[in-house]
């Protein structure tokens, strides 16, 4: 049903599904037995009300399935943030400066970009800072997102598993041009990227000779 653009779209969707499976589930569950009970208490049918006292099976029901429950989205939701929050090592380490109203991306060479270039199946962590307000760094496909807090470094990592073109935002209100703050993250074939990579390098020498001479 959705694409694996990265190694937890998986969990990501099954946590929101199983959710969202529930809250359907009680929606219909509690709305039908309302539409039921109207219709048959209603006064005109029973015109005396009778006391109803407790009942030691329902209460046990309606007290152990809720928490149960809900321990299950606990545990799904605690085991899918430990695993975004533990980068393996050979993640190629990406810094990513946000500020009114732009992203920049900075690759462990020193080339910098305005669009996040990645290696396909290639663990990547990055390095969050800010330069001024606060901002979030969303990639939906990925779906990761973290804040980009100033003084604070706060970081993500991810593994691409598709090729393509995918959208990142500011998922956090930082400003009057917040919704200006598009970038996205173009996902290569592992040459590609090192021809890009290389190609960068030469031009970033070629800007550095020019910015001297002036
Ligand atoms: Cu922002």
């Amino acid at each position: 049903m959705f694409a694996d653009a990265s190694n937890f779209v998986q969990s990501v969707d099954n946590t929101f599904i199983f959710i969202v499976a529930v809250c359907v589930f009680f929606l219909v569950l509690i709305t039908t037995l309302m539409i039921v009970f109207v219709v048959k208490y209603n006064r005109k049918k029973n015109k005396k009300a009778v006391n109803i006292h407790g009942s030691v099976p329902l209460e046990i029901a309606w007290t152990v399935i809720p928490t149960l429950l809900v321990l299950v989205m606990f545990y799904f939701g605690w085991e899918g943030y430990v695993k975004m929050q533990d980068a393996p090592p050979n993640s190629m380490i990406i810094k990513v400066t946000a500020q009114m109203w732009s992203w920049k991306f900075e690759y462990p060479n020193g080339v910098k970009s305005d669009t996040l270039y990645v290696p396909i199946n290639q663990p990547v962590k990055v390095l969050l800072h800010s330069m001024d307000v606060d901002h979030s760094f969303y990639v939906p496909a990925f779906r990761i997102k973290k804040d980009v807090i100033p003084n604070y470094n706060n970081t993500a990592w991810f593994r691409p598993e598709q090729l393509g073109k995918f959208d990142i935002m500011c998922a956090v209100y930082c400003g009057l041009r917040h919704s200006y703050m598009y970038s996205a993250v173009v996902v290569m074939k592992p040459n590609d990227f090192k021809k890009w990579l290389d190609k960068q390098e030469e031009g970033k020498s070629d800007v550095d000779t020019t910015s001297s001479k002036m």
